[in-house]
């Protein structure tokens, strides 16, 4: 059997101001850098350790990465960075009030840019300044393929493929493993390894900075998977995620 960790970053300036965040790339809030650390306190505790750290180009992701592997004692940890981990493009979208954009689409149109597979954000136009392929932890990606914006099936698109190539072999090489990434890159990868349909995976929110544990059979397979926190915990967490997309009353 094998067991991987997956961890969305803890809260970022973004998150806190409820505003669509994708590929800008903003900080943690001090919140965020709590969580992080309360993360890393608790894998140790529970007795977690890793041989290697899998991250976005995002520093979100990053510091969270790194505070949980100082609580760890880990900073000497290889970590390998990949824009494929990145969150979700959320297009023009981005930088905009999630309620504010529910008030004034509808609640039902904003559920289907953040969770439908299918349906993506209204894209950036070229020449936007948010469009920013010349980057240089950009290099691998060719800039005719630098997102407008991305629905989840364009996310699974490029997760599975780093999962597959990257990923999946250190896991059979015996290496224990940590994903610090994002909400709907993570949401993309628990798509693949869990099967999950269309239309459930609309109702799958991820909370900040809580570890989730994935036990895989010998063909990667899910055995089972589960948070490190109690039940309660994570479902508070996730409600309130799903809940930043509607207006307010
Ligand atoms: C959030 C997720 O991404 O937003 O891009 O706004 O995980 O990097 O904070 P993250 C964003 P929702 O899909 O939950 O609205």
């Amino acid at each position: 059997m094998y067991k991987i960790v997956l961890l969305r970053h803890g809260e970022s300036t973004w998150n806190k101001e409820n505003r669509f965040t994708g590929w800008t790339d903003v900080d943690l809030t001090d919140k965020g850098v709590e969580e992080a650390r309360a993360a890393g306190d608790l894998l140790r505790d529970e007795g977690y350790a890793f041989d290697v750290a899998f991250t976005s180009v995002l520093k979100r992701a990053n510091k969270t990465l790194n505070i949980v592997l100082e609580h760890m004692a880990a900073l000497w940890l290889p970590v390998e960075h990949s824009w494929r981990l990145n969150e979700r493009h959320y297009g023009a979208l981005q930088g905009l009030n999630k309620a504010e954009t529910a008030a004034k689409f509808g609640d039902d149109q904003v559920l289907k840019w953040r969770r439908s597979y299918d349906v993506p954000p209204p894209a950036l136009e070229t020449g936007d300044e948010r469009l920013t392929p010349n980057d240089p932890r950009y290099a691998s990606l060719p800039a005719d393929r630098f997102p407008h914006t991305e629905c989840l099936k364009d996310t699974v698109a490029r997760v599975v493929p780093y999962w597959e190539t990257v990923i999946v072999p250190r896991v059979l090489a015996g290496d224990r493993i940590l994903i610090a990434a994002h909400g709907n890159s993570l949401r993309a990868l628990i798509k693949y390894l869990d099967g999950v349909s269309d239309a459930d995976i609309v109702g799958l929110n991820i909370p900040t900075a809580q570890p989730l544990v994935y036990e895989l059979d010998a063909n990667l397979r899910p055995i089972r998977s589960y948070y490190l926190a109690d039940e309660d915990t994570i479902k508070a967490a996730a409600a309130a995620v799903a809940g930043q997309g509607k207006a307010k009353a």
